[in-house]
């Protein structure tokens, strides 16, 4: 296997608007990332994902750009950025930007010329299409909309814009539009950034015609990815798209593609593929999205991975994101277990193969927020979700309840620094409330204390980076019999290390001969876990784990 600097890397993801607000406007800004870079220092991270620091006017934070060239002013001003890269390459840091190009914003210039006249040399930067029986062109839904189409009344036309009205999909089959993105990329590359994190880039090509997507009963708008996801040409561009730009510098590029199998990323992210660097994997994510904690389903799509893509792709792993819900809340326990199961989820994402991305704030083990009332949230998906429920007469009770389940709001509050009032992210009130009752979980309390989930991860980051074969290694399943259990190994030449895991809040016993010349324990959950030792006469070790206690060893 090929090895490369953004293989070995470990990643932090920053939620800009949540990380630290540093000129008391309640929201998180550049300079707010430039005075918290010796505490990422310490942490042991190396590379940094910035989400969006576009111009945009924010209607999905960011992720509706307006302008690729310039920086929205909420969050300070390209010397700003220059200053904030030239700090963290002091620093050894390396820093990536998101880039959001399946759709601009519909204020940006190129969709406003757009939508002038049926004519305009802008038009076709973007999907215009009539309306069909005099409805929409077709029956595409919109992640955030009932439908994929917006009407604009002055060219009595649709518009298409899959997530949004507010995100215009832009026309990939049009050269000029091609053109244009390359050029902006290489100009942040020669800007000296170390690669991006590709938006929802294995949506940029539609299939020819647009046709409808297969409707099973008489719903209007039908929700599907047959149409728009890894559509026909999506390979072509990807290439084309590198070949102009990533080619020519020293930088990684991790694409999100949503929904894809093993056997995809290989084509996205394949040793050989001349395509992206890694792929975010997601399979396990969205069988959390659909069906809700399944832990006998995490080990599996976990292994499946593991074994599938090792020496053929490679991938960025996270286990959440400023989309998902916390670890701790979604695959942990967010109550009594707490620290324990994000510690134990510390484990798991540093000791797998593929490019570790932490997202803020699970470095001290945070959990979802809830809030009472919809004024509060601030998440364009939950106002869908609260329009569509209220649509079916759902009363409030009910309709909140599953708001505060799906609203991306729940993982992007404001980062807890201290236990003071806005918990030390802003002198004024934040942009999205902070919740009060969690403030005693916070980086002060967490840095005070030895046995924190920060030093916790501080440890884990630590191994890492000093041990190949977490990075390298090949991933061997352990067989356990007992359902919460996960156990493998990482095998790089001499090096054997050894990981279990309980995901359960139940005790659970490991009978294992695997460590029959014995093994030295790294880190545990538990501190006070002891050396393991034989059963005497017995050629096996039987290994008691206390609920989400995690081991990680060296076997001799
Ligand atoms: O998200 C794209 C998206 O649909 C993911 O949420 C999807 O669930 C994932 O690929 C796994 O299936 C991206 C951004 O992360 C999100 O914040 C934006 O709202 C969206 O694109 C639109 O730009």
């Amino acid at each position: 296997m090929n090895r490369k600097w953004w293989k070995e890397a470990v990643a932090y993801q920053i939620y800009p608007m949540s990380f630290y607000d540093s000129n008391d406007d309640g929201v998180g800004d550049i300079n707010g990332i430039i005075q918290k870079l010796d505490y990422l220092t310490s942490l042991g991270i190396n590379t940094l994902w910035l989400c969006p620091l576009y111009q945009s006017p924010n209607k999905d934070n960011g992720y509706d750009i307006s302008d690729y060239y310039s920086i929205n002013p909420v969050y300070g001003t390209m010397a700003d950025m220059d200053e904030l890269l030239q700090r963290a390459h002091e620093k050894g840091i390396k820093v990536i930007m998101d880039l959001v190009i399946n759709h601009t914003s519909n204020e940006h210039f190129w969709f406003q010329e757009s939508r002038k006249s049926r004519d305009n040399p802008y038009r076709d930067y973007y999907y215009w299409r009539g309306p069909k029986n005099s409805r929409e062109p077709n029956n595409w839904a919109a992640f955030f909309e009932p439908s994929a189409w917006h009407y604009d009344q002055r060219t009595d036309q649709y518009y298409l814009g899959v997530f949004s009205g507010y995100q215009p999909d832009l026309n990939w089959e049009n050269p000029k539009v091609r053109k244009e993105l390359y050029s902006m990329i290489n100009w942040w590359l020669e800007k000296g950034i170390d690669g991006f994190r590709l938006d929802a880039i294995n949506l940029i090509s539609k299939v020819p015609g647009l046709p409808d997507n297969e409707s099973h009963s008489n719903e209007r708008y039908v929700f599907s990815h047959k149409n728009f996801v890894d559509g026909p040409r999506v390979h072509e561009f990807i290439r084309e798209m590198r070949e102009q730009t990533f080619d020519h510098y020293d930088v990684f590029t991790v694409g999100e593609c949503g929904y894809i199998t093993p056997e995809k990323a290989k084509l996205y992210a394949g040793e050989v593929g001349n395509e992206f660097d890694m792929v975010f994997i997601f399979e396990h994510t969205d069988y959390y999205k659909e069906h809700g904690k399944d832990i006998k389903k995490l080990k599996e799509i976990i292994s499946r991975w593991q074994t599938e893509l090792h020496g053929e792709a490679w991938t960025g792993l996270c286990f959440s994101n400023h989309d998902l819900p916390r670890i701790v809340s979604m695959f942990g326990d967010e109550g009594r277990y707490r620290e324990e199961s994000a510690k134990l989820f510390a484990m798991f994402l540093l000791t797998l193969e593929g490019t570790p991305f932490i997202f803020q704030g699970d470095e001290i083990g945070m959990p979802n927020t809830y809030y009472q009332s919809i004024d509060a949230y601030r998440d364009i998906s939950a106002f869908k979700l609260y329009n569509r429920l209220k649509k079916e007469g759902l009363d409030e009770e009910s309709i909140m309840k599953q708001v505060r389940v799906f609203s991306r709001d729940r993982c992007r509050t404001p980062m807890h620094w201290e236990n003071t009032k806005n918990a030390g992210f802003s002198r004024v009130r934040p942009w999205l409330q902070v919740n009060e009752k969690q403030m005693t979980i916070n980086v002060e309390d967490n840095l005070r204390d030895p046995d924190s989930v920060l030093h916790f991860y501080r440890k884990m980051i630590d191994l890492r980076k000093k041990n190949p074969a977490l990075v390298y290694g090949e991933f061997v399943l352990v067989q356990t019999d007992q359902e919460g259990l996960f156990a493998y190994k990482r095998r790089l030449d001499e090096d054997e290390f050894f990981v279990v895991m309980n995901l359960s809040d139940q005790k659970k016993t490991l009978i294992t001969r695997d460590f029959s010349k014995g093994c030295n324990i790294l880190l545990s959950v538990y501190h006070d876990r002891g050396v393991l030792e034989k059963t005497s006469g017995m050629p096996f070790i039987t290994m008691m784990l206390r609920p989400y206690e995690a081991v990680l060893m060296k076997l001799l």
